[in-house]
């Protein structure tokens, strides 16, 4: 498979969270004129891959690999992107890591909102001096694209950004999400929920992980003789 101005590569994101595909939809489509990205829900595949891998990258992948191979044969040119995103508080051996959609302790059945993980956190870390922390995305990829030589190519990647930070005492800030209002990050001394948005998509674990994650996928794509859009900063 050869690729010309015809072919379309369909990137899958795996997320159902509207502010990722708005974030992503237009980095991905600005490294080529060949990239259309979709999701799951646009395109009726309502599936929920359960994250039962004990790491980041294990979700991640695990996610990624899933969505790849449930829709291999609908798409021949296809990429699936998939993310796991985890606080890491090092007072706790690093919790609640993989599980930090899930921390705090639930009646069966109910998922706990993102106050009551907050709440719990801070409950968890009451007198405790070292607050140390890390927020950190894996962002997985897995595709498969036309190459030069007529055959085609598949790839997995991997990429992670991270950012060190402490859990304060109490909450701060009202913007954001999730930890946000207890994870003041260090180079900064504000809390994400202290920063407007655009400020915490300028440092975060999740666009640092994003920019790696593109950096990847337009090199593969550069390596297949796949045409890109010119961008001042990768030329
Ligand atoms: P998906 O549908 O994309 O899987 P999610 O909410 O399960 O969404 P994440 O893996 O991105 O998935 O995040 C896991 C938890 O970590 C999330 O529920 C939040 O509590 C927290 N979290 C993730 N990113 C965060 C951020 O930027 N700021 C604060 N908390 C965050």
């Amino acid at each position: 498979m050869n690729a010309t101005l015809d072919t379309t590569i369909t990137v899958i994101l795996a997320t159902g969270n509207r502010d990722k595909v708005k974030e992503l939809r237009p980095l991905l489509e600005d490294i080529s004129p060949l990239i259309r990205v979709t999701t799951l829900s646009e395109l009726g595949a309502e599936v929920e891959i359960e994250e039962t891998e004990e790491t980041l990258e294990g979700n991640a992948l695990l996610k990624a690999r899933g969505i790849f191979e449930l829709l291999s044969e609908r798409f021949p040119a296809l990429i699936a992107l998939a993310d796991d995103t985890g606080l890491e508080v090092e007072a706790l051996g690093g919790a609640p890591g993989v599980y930090s959609a899930r921390f705090a302790p639930m009646p069966e059945g109910k998922s706990p909102s993102y106050q009551d993980n907050v709440r719990h956190l801070l409950a968890s870390m009451a007198g405790c001096s070292n607050r140390k922390a890390l927020f950190r995305t894996v962002i997985a990829l897995k595709g498969r694209i036309p190459s030069q030589n007529g055959e085609q190519f598949l790839f997995e990647h991997l990429a992670e950004g991270e950012v060190s930070g402490s859990v304060t005492i109490d909450e701060r800030g009202s913007e954001g999400f999730g930890y946000d209002p207890v994870f003041m990050v260090d180079a900064t001394a504000k809390t994400y929920a202290e920063m407007g948005i655009t400020e915490k998509n300028r440092l975060s674990h999740r666009s640092l992980a994003v920019q790696k994650a593109l950096l990847d996928l337009r090199k593969t794509l550069a390596e297949n003789s796949i045409p890109l859009i010119y961008c001042p900063d990768n030329p």
